[in-house]
């Protein structure tokens, strides 16, 4: 097989929710050298995002999101410990969770990857986080950045539900606040970008404290 066929069987397979399949490329396509970043993004990523597409035109509905995840979810597994093997040292603490209402969570694990590759500490609180239990587990973690996911246009109010929750618990101030998903703007959405934007919105915070 060739890397075309790899990605394009990748492609395929997740579209239609082939999850052995879909293992068996990903196994093949790393057995070839081919990078995890590419199995993912030039493939993976973009079947998921062929889903949608075919989901808001009425050729699919959510049996066919739902297989098609879990397809990718299993890849995912695979290729977990090559993206985060990068045995980088602890940056920060990293508090995340998909928003209340939002059961959405492939984009929010694959976030939490490249934060672990980059030497965040993940703390992961699932899906259908309520705005109490983030403000719990704030209280209990003390994280540096804590980061929302949400993924329908229904559950992003939810950012500023959570964002009023943590003023109110006078939390605000301690924390960096991300948010991602995705609804939420390019400039945003992006697992790399996520990681880039993490660390310098560390690093800006740390300058202010140390001033
Ligand atoms: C798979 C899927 C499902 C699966 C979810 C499985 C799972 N375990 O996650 C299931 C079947 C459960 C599902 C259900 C529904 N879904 Co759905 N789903 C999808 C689909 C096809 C793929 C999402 C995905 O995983 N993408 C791949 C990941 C890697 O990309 P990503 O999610 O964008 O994540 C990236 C960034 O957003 C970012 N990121 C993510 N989180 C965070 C957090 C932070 C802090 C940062 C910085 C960055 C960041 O980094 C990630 C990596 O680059 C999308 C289509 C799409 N185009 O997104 C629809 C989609 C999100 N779903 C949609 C809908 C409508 C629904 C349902 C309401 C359908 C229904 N009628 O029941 C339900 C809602 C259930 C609920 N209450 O949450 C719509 C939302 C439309 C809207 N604008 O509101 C979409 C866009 C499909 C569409 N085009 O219409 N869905």
């Amino acid at each position: 097989m060739t890397p075309e066929e790899i990605l394009k069987g990748l492609f395929d397979e997740t579209l239609v929710g082939n999850a052995p399949a879909v293992l068996e490329l990903t196994n093949a396509g790393l057995g070839m050298g081919m990078g995890p970043e590419t199995l993912l993004f030039e493939a993976l990523i973009p079947s998921l995002e062929e889903v949608g597409a075919r989901f808001e035109r009425g050729d699919f509905f959510v049996p066919e999101m739902l297989i098609a995840g879990r397809a990718m979810s299993g890849a995912l597994e695979v290729l977990r410990p090559l993206l985060a093997a990068t045995g980088a040292q602890t940056v920060g603490k990293f508090l995340m969770g998909t928003v209340k209402g939002d059961v959405h969570d492939i984009g929010k694990n694959l976030v939490n990857i490249m934060l672990e590759g980059a030497g965040f500490e993940v703390i992961d609180l699932g899906v259908q986080v309520a705005p109490e239990k983030f403000v719990a587990a704030i209280e209990e973690h003390s994280p540096d950045i804590v980061g929302f996911s949400a993924f329908l246009t229904t559950t992003m109010p939810m950012f500023k539900a959570n964002i009023n929750a943590l003023e109110k618990a006078g939390l605000r101030d301690k924390v960096i606040v991300m948010v991602g998903g995705a609804p939420v703007t390019q400039e945003y959405a992006n697992a790399s970008t996520a990681v880039r934007r993490a660390k310098e919105l560390l690093q800006k915070r740390c300058s202010m404290v140390n001033a």
